[in-house]
């Protein structure tokens, strides 16, 4: 029946297409909403999607055999939907996909994607290259076998990650020195921004911007328990750095807000050879194996951060570096958390996919430290 409705409108745009007299009819006469409940059907759907076309899968789990990919874009009027049916839970499953495979790729503007879930991938989850003007929003990428969510490529350029949850990445035949939660790397493009992500337990880092070298922002975002042998890897290489911002000898002004970074192997913050004026503002980074905060060679802002328990210290920052009302700087003391037991970030997102209450490392201060929200 899916396939009816959308052939039918198919027919019906061209054929108004070929009426010439009937040109100032509205092109989204050819967009056309699919329900699929086959993986034939959703990767059919998705294949030959055109602007305006909206694709519904109904719940279940997909198995793809080759990787969903578009090239074609929507527009900023007439964005190309895809997202689950109604409230139905959608998992998007890699696992009969060949080796090497991601499970999703665009290479293309004006998506907007949401409530879905891909897992399983035999490589990277989701990869997005120079897309322009993608939404993206409550989706998880989780227990791939490389980075869980990425943005690359010259052109990528005011796409939104919102309320992404992407764990349990893996890359077994690197020993997992590659796969972050969220990796924007090999790069460029402005107006990026990642906002409610929760990045945890990933064998590299929880965010990676190597190599991006346009500013990226980051809001209200969680990042913890990455770089941590959790596969038996004798050979183990993860990085664990909670915000990996920068590497490969860009100069950027990447921002990070009101954002936290816990039980990560390596830094929580680090600039990683980034030599840019980065702004980091409102965060806390608690009981990081590496420095909460390492920015040695950096022109970073770092501003009302809230540095607690990390096994290298508090802080490294260089001559260039701008420090005012952290904890760490002379005069600023340290509010105690409410919590320190994070069970409850674990916890499922509201039903606006935003981030679980918590007051896990939690201060009640309104002038210094994550909110935690
Ligand atoms: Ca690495
Ligand atoms: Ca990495």
């Amino acid at each position: 029946m899916s396939r009816l409705s959308r052939h039918t409108a198919l027919t019906l745009g061209t054929a108004l297409a070929l009426g010439a007299g009937l040109a100032v009819l509205p092109t989204q006469a050819q967009a056309a909403t699919v329900v699929v409940d086959t993986t034939a059907e959703l990767t059919s759907a998705i294949s030959s999607a055109t602007a305006g076309t909206v694709i519904q899968v109904r719940g279940g789990t997909y198995y793809p055999t080759a990787t969903l990919q578009s090239t074609t874009n929507g527009t900023s009027s007439s964005p190309v939907t895809l997202t689950a049916y109604g409230s139905e839970t959608v998992k998007i499953d890699g696992s009969s996909l060949p080796s090497g495979s991601w499970i999703f790729k665009l290479t293309a503007d004006y998506w907007n994607v949401s409530n879905l879930t891909f897992q399983n991938s035999p490589d990277s989850a989701v990869v997005c290259q120079s897309c322009t003007g993608t939404n993206w929003s409550n989706v998880k990428t989780i227990n791939g076998g490389d980075s869980g969510f990425t943005l690359t490529g010259d052109g990528t350029v005011n796409n939104t990650v919102k309320n992404l949850d992407s764990y349990g990445n893996y890359d077994a035949a690197t020993h997992g020195q590659n796969a972050d939660g969220v990796a924007i790397k090999f790069g460029s493009g402005t107006g990026n921004l990642v906002t409610g992500a929760r990045l945890y337990n990933n064998s590299d880092d929880g965010i990676d911007l190597w190599s991006f070298s346009s500013p990226v922002t980051i809001e209200h975002s969680w990042s913890f328990g990455n770089g941590v042998n959790r596969w038996g890897d004798s050979a183990f290489e993860g990085n664990g750095n909670g915000y990996k911002l920068g590497g490969n000898g860009v100069t950027v002004a990447h921002v990070v807000n009101n954002s936290a970074a816990w039980g990560n192997a390596g830094n929580g913050f680090t600039e990683n050879s980034n030599t840019g004026a980065i702004v980091i503002n409102r965060t806390t980074a608690y009981a990081n194996s590496g420095w909460g905060y390492y920015f040695a060679t950096s022109s970073a802002k770092l501003g009302k951060n809230l540095a607690v328990s990390n096994g290298s210290g508090s802080v490294s920052k260089g001559s260039a570096v701008t420090s005012a009302g952290n904890n760490w700087d002379s005069g600023i003391s340290t509010p105690s958390f409410l919590s320190t037991d994070a069970s409850t970030t674990y916890n499922a997102r509201s039903s606006s996919g935003t981030l679980p209450a918590t007051t896990f490392l939690t201060t009640g201060s309104t002038t210094i430290g994550a909110t935690m929200n």
